[in-house]
């Protein structure tokens, strides 16, 4: 028996499902998660010596690569100060200076510990400002797991086949309204036939938890202005893409502006940081200056802040890595799009600058519908194919895999010959 298994064995022991986020488990691909023991670069090794090259990046925060000199050094100095005060400390302010001067949503910002605090918190504010319910989200959108947003979720509840999750009572989930991505006809229905009554509309403006899909020419720009005639608000959840498609996020990269912006991944550098934030006439309705309650005890945690202040001054100080992420990402396509070649019925692919999909779905995948439609059991031989050739993906169709400034071009080779050789075995 393997390390891992052994590990996975005491951990089912103790823990549900023997992880601590499902997605992590290997349930949508079977077989043993590999526990991991360390991270350098754009490589992990799990506890039994494998080494794998990373395209999971511990689900996006690990842009510069695992185990990178400047976020490692900014923990040890703050670590040397000890670890939380239930107080303010300096790392916050400059944090919170340094997004507001990056995203371009943002004049206020609130620290929490994770996505799921900053979208639920985003909602509260929005449904304070507007003194409305409800809530439009995307079908395969994941935005954490607060009640309001486990309804037909993305990511891993979608994996688990639990997109409606037990345990969210017919109240949470009333107020929560289902649009389908990239179609905004049933946006408008939604607001039309619940004039008054919509709050805001949360979306990933790239979505990444039903896979890689981006948005359709003028979609956000529709959706932004559909927002604005019917007086909703609207909340670009960036957990996934802030900081990473471009140092002020996807509503740098198209151009569209949200009321308010949810963060969480790149901004932690790999240690618990999620952020909301919005123009100021929202965002001081947040206690202790106004009256919408939102707290945490670890929020702006010390060594967290130490790790995201090294992270976003390095991607802030060095516009260039952008670039280079999209070179990456550019030469990952090319080599997926020869190897789609004569198996366009078979395979179709999608990529918005350092995240891409690869789905085995006959057709383009815009949206939900043909995103759940790819075959999951061909993706699972693919998965294991690629793991035990070295090339650790995201164990779920419905994941983005991500690139780091850590990869190298001779990464990116050798993955596409990895690719190569397991669907000639897959799709045989
Ligand atoms: P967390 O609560 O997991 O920090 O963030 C929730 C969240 C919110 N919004 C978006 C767009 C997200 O992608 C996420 C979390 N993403 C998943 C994977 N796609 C995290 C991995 C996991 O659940 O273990």
């Amino acid at each position: 028996m393997s390390e891992s298994e052994s590990l996975f064995q005491r951990a089912l022991r103790v823990t549900p499902g023997g992880v601590n986020s499902p997605v992590r488990a290997f349930g949508s691909v079977g077989g043993t998660p590999r526990f991991i023991e360390s991270g350098a670069g754009s490589v992990m090794r799990d506890v039994d010596g494998n080494e794998y090259l990373d395209y999971v990046g511990s689900w996006g925060p690990m842009i510069l690569g695992h185990d990178h000199d400047e976020v490692r050094e900014a923990i040890g100095r703050a670590l040397a100060r000890g670890t939380s005060f239930g107080a303010p400390s300096p790392g916050e302010v400059e944090l919170a200076e340094l997004v507001v001067e990056m995203v371009p949503s943002v004049d206020l910002v609130r620290f929490v510990n994770s996505g799921t605090e900053a979208t639920m918190s985003a909602l509260r504010v929005a449904r304070a400002a507007t003194e409305q319910d409800k809530v439009i989200k995307f079908r395969g959108g994941y935005h954490g797991h607060a009640d309001a947003f486990l309804v037909e979720a993305g990511s891993g509840a979608a994996t688990l086949g639990v997109p409606s999750s037990p345990g969210v009572t017919e109240g949470a989930a009333r107020d929560t309204l289902v649009a389908e991505f990239n179609d905004l006809d049933s946006v408008r229905t939604l607001l039309e036939e619940n004039t008054g009554q919509v709050a805001a509309i949360i979306l990933e403006p790239v979505a990444g938890n039903m896979g890689c899909v981006p948005p359709r020419d003028g979609f956000l720009e529709a959706v932004r202005g559909l927002c604005d005639a019917h007086g909703t608000l609207l909340i670009f959840d960036e957990v996934m893409t802030g900081f990473r498609l471009a140092p002020g996020g996807a509503q740098a990269l198209y151009g569209v502006v949200p009321d308010l912006t949810t963060m969480g991944k790149v901004i932690g550098g790999g240690l618990p940081v999620g952020a909301f934030g919005g123009r100021e006439s929202l965002m001081r309705r947040v206690a202790p200056e106004g009256p919408v309650y939102q707290a945490g005890t670890l929020s702006g945690n010390p060594l967290a802040v130490a790790a995201g202040l090294a992270t976003l001054s390095h991607l802030r100080s060095h516009p260039d890595i952008y670039a280079r992420l999209e070179s990456l990402g550019q030469r990952l396509e090319d080599g997926f799009r020869h190897l789609l070649e004569g198996r366009h019925d078979r395979l179709s692919w999608n990529r918005v600058g350092s995240m891409a999909t690869l789905f085995f779905s006959s057709g383009p995948v815009t949206g939900w519908e043909s995103a759940s439609g790819a075959d999951r059991g061909l993706f699972s031989r693919y998965f294991h194919g690629m793991l035990e050739r070295g090339i650790y993906l995201p164990p779920s169709p419905f994941e983005a895999a991500f690139l780091s400034v850590a990869h190298t071009e001779a990464d990116i080779d050798r993955t596409i010959q990895a690719a190569d050789e397991v669907l000639d075995e897959v799709l045989r």
